[in-house]
């Protein structure tokens, strides 16, 4: 049996910073951030300088791992495929420096930062985007596949595609549902023709997938909520994991897309055999939430999110006409500044969800909470240190009750810059002060992890505060009923 990982994530266009030194061209973030004069990840935690001292700082945290994402614009500079060698340097050496310190590398091919040359072709909505990735994923497992053990393809694709072409608050920033599911569908062909490729040359690591993970839940136990929970879990979840892990959509998605008024000619007819044949060797789960759904009532679609925190909570709103409405009210629901529920027991029977629907591997690639904190006096983050060890818990539990977890890596490893919410949303179990030369100090949290991973989880308390609210997919599949709300 191999160890269980513990470590930590972060991704590149959020850490990195140097957005201009060393070759590397701008991504779609870098146009559009600066384009709409927001705050941007010019600097971010300066990483890009400051990596061996965050290496330094995750070995002595007692980490074992670290999962951080390549800038496609770092080491690939135009349509053409030129590599930028001091791009490839600088991932050589955060590599060696993991090895080094006996962190095992976890690399993630694409967080988000498409390269704005691609963006400026059509993007993700173009399939040749996709060779374009293929070229991408060629030089990489060429250059590091010989030390590098665990390749994830994509970072939340369903994030990603959904901020960026439904809801329209990232870039390339529309609204627009029949690009959403072109994009969606050529992401999904890419990770699939990425693993072809991994087997092809022969790697001898394992490749997978990493899913911003929402496990659905409905409001009661009406017909009309479980079909509401059903596309919920499609338009949430089965898009990605099912043609992910078993190599097909599911076939209620791609009637109720057609319904929906959704031209589905992208599909070309030998896409079928690599999606069946290219399936992963590992899930990786992003988990913050949950979801809970209740029927779709009546009007137009609505998507807000709240990206503004303390001044927006509350605001979170999601229809998604004829498909379902996300609820973000739940009374005794406890909710941070930016809508997200905090919901341990949603990670404990989700892990279950997926374990008893696809018996496959696991890592949880992500989880965190973020909040507003000042970083002139010490951290004394108890919030953090409850969130952390309720989901861990979590964790636990399902791998007692039999479900396959590999590793487990707290967002983020320091603080870093949170997309639209700026850096003021901080994650990290290290500081960083944007405003001094983005110095590094530890937080509590951070010493209090070091004694989990040194313990092997033995340090964790157990959660006597979980306790399922309404009904849970898993309990459809088992054909239990939860506590209804
Ligand atoms: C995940 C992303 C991360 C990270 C995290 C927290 O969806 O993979 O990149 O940002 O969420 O989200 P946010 O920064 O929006 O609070």
């Amino acid at each position: 049996m191999t160890k269980f990982l513990w470590g930590s994530a972060t991704a590149s266009y959020q850490c990195e910073g140097a957005w201009n030194e060393d070759g590397r061209v701008p991504s779609l973030w870098d146009v559009y951030l600066h384009e709409n004069q927001l705050e941007d990840g010019d600097v971010a935690s300066d990483f890009y300088h400051h990596y061996k001292e965050d290496i330094r700082l995750m070995k002595e945290g007692g980490q074992t791992s670290y999962r951080f994402s390549i800038s496609w614009s770092r080491v690939i500079t135009d349509k053409f495929g030129t590599i930028n060698p001091k791009g490839i340097a600088f991932y050589q050496r955060v590599i060696e420096e993991c090895l080094k310190n006996d962190i095992e590398p976890f690399v993630t091919i694409f967080h988000w930062d498409l390269p704005d040359y691609l963006e400026k072709e059509g993007g993700w909505l173009n399939r040749s985007t996709v060779d374009a990735y293929l070229n991408l994923c060629r030089v990489l497992f060429d250059k590091f596949g010989d030390k590098v053990r665990l390749w994830a393809t994509f970072n939340e694709p369903r994030y990603y595609v959904f901020s960026g072409y439904f809801i329209g608050n990232y870039p390339p920033a529309v609204h627009d549902a029949q690009k959403t599911a072109q994009a969606s569908y050529y992401m999904m062909l890419a990770n699939a023709k990425a693993i072809q490729l991994y087997r092809k040359m022969k790697q001898t690591g394992e490749i997978g997938i990493v899913h911003s993970y929402g496990p659905i839940y409905g409001v009661d136990d009406s017909s009309e909520t479980k079909q509401a929970m059903r596309d919920a879990d499609n338009y949430y979840n089965n898009w990605v994991l099912d043609p992910a892990i078993l190599g097909i959509f599911p076939k209620d998605l791609l009637e109720k897309l057609i319904s929906s008024g959704i031209d589905l000619s992208f599909i070309q007819e030998n896409d079928s055999q690599i999606f069946k044949e290219n399936t992963v060797d590992f899930i990786g789960l992003n988990y913050y939430a949950r979801v809970i759904i209740a029927p779709y009532k009546e009007g137009e679609t609505v998507l807000s999110v709240n990206n503004s925190g303390k001044s927006a909570k509350g605001s979170s709103k999601i229809v998604v006409k004829d498909w379902f409405e996300q609820l973000f009210d739940l009374p005794d629901a406890e909710y941070t500044d930016w809508d997200v529920e905090i919901f341990p027991q949603g990670l404990y029977e989700g892990i279950l969800m997926v374990h008893e629907k696809y018996n496959i591997p696991i890592y949880i690639t992500e989880n965190g909470v973020g909040v507003y904190e000042d970083v002139d006096h010490p951290i004394e983050d108890n919030y953090r240190i409850e969130f952390l060890n309720d989901h861990i818990d979590a964790i636990l539990r399902s791998k007692k009750d039999g479900a396959d977890v590999r590793g487990y890596y707290v967002w983020s490893t320091m603080d870093l810059y949170s997309w639209k919410n700026g850096t003021e949303k901080r994650y990290g179990l290290v500081a960083v002060d944007f405003n001094n030369q983005c110095s590094r100090k530890p937080k509590k949290s951070y010493y209090w992890y070091k004694k989990v991973c040194d313990s092997n989880g033995k340090e964790i308390q157990q959660n006597r505060k979980y306790k399922s609210k309404g009904i849970s997919t898993l309990s459809l599949i088992r054909g239990e009923k939860d506590e209804l709300l």
